[in-house]
């Protein structure tokens, strides 16, 4: 099968135009990887060249030793992924030890994959291992209102996710977990890469201050949705705030132990602090 034709690069095709839509993929911003299926490599096996150069992807990931990844170029845009498929994404293949990746599709007119390739990859290592190899998809967006809060709300793990819990009652169903935040960091290197994956060891969502958020996910389904509630109750916070500093009525502790309780998830006690 060609892989435009594989459901796989359909659907990840259909994710990057969504979020383009929602308006988080400005120029070339944000980038989105996929840990491919054996299933799924094999259907497109006959449209893959093995003959491009070994390159360094700045990370050494053993754990994902001969995956095959479906990624977004560097310097691509999300808006042309859709109509430009060929040019904006790659599908890559790391060697045996982890440390290489080569291109077998795509980026036909030149490039390498997104420049957050380190980032993606460790978390895609810390997620595999986490999650007993159930998380396929890391997400990088340019969140507009979680961005706006990374000016305003103190950066840590408890304000963002308390705060945002309390915008919207599926928040804590959606994301029980909560919320890590890496504070400002230059993009695309090792050091946030570092700091992200050691955050998503035990959450499924990451802020970047004053830069966008970083989700990961089982599927695409998933993993969008959850950029878009983080996102929809960030968006609820910020016009709350904008009318008000102090809210009149919010969510309370022991109303989000009763819905931990019906909704059969665990939320962290340390989240649940009296204000
Ligand atoms: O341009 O979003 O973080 C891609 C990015 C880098
Ligand atoms: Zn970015």
């Amino acid at each position: 099968m060609k892989v435009l034709e594989s459901p796989i690069m359909q659907g990840f095709m259909r994710m990057a135009q969504d979020g383009f839509d929602q308006g988080w993929h400005e120029r070339n911003g944000g980038n989105l990887t996929y840990r491919m299926k054996r299933e799924e490599v094999e259907q497109v096996w006959e449209d893959l060249r093995f003959d491009a150069p070994w390159q360094e992807i700045g990370a050494s990931v053993p754990e994902l030793a001969g995956e095959f990844f479906i990624a977004t170029g560097s310097g691509k845009y999300f808006r042309n992924v859709m109509p430009f498929p060929e040019d904006s994404v790659a599908v890559v293949e790391l060697d045996d030890a982890g440390e290489k990746y080569r291109i077998c599709w795509g980026l036909v007119n030149g490039g390498r994959p997104t420049s957050e390739l380190p980032s993606h990859l460790m978390n895609h290592q810390v997620k595999k291992k986490a999650t007993g190899g159930r998380h396929r998809v890391i997400y990088h967006a340019h969140t507009t209102n979680v961005i706006a809060l990374t000016f305003v709300l103190p950066l840590t793990d408890e304000a963002f996710t308390r705060e945002l819990w309390e915008m919207a009652t599926e928040c804590p169903v959606v994301f029980p977990d909560g919320i890590g935040v890496v504070p400002w960091m230059v993009p695309g290197g090792h050091a946030i890469a570092v700091e992200t994956s050691n955050l998503m060891e035990k959450y499924d969502v990451a802020v970047w201050a004053h830069h966008g958020i970083f989700c990961s996910g089982e599927d695409f389904d998933l993993t969008f949705g959850l950029a878009h509630t983080v996102e929809k109750s960030a968006e609820i916070l910020v016009k709350t705030l904008s009318m008000t500093q102090h809210k009149r009525q919010t969510i309370q502790p022991d109303q989000f132990r009763e819905l931990a309780k019906d909704f059969g998830v665990t939320l962290p006690e340390r989240f649940l602090f009296e204000k």
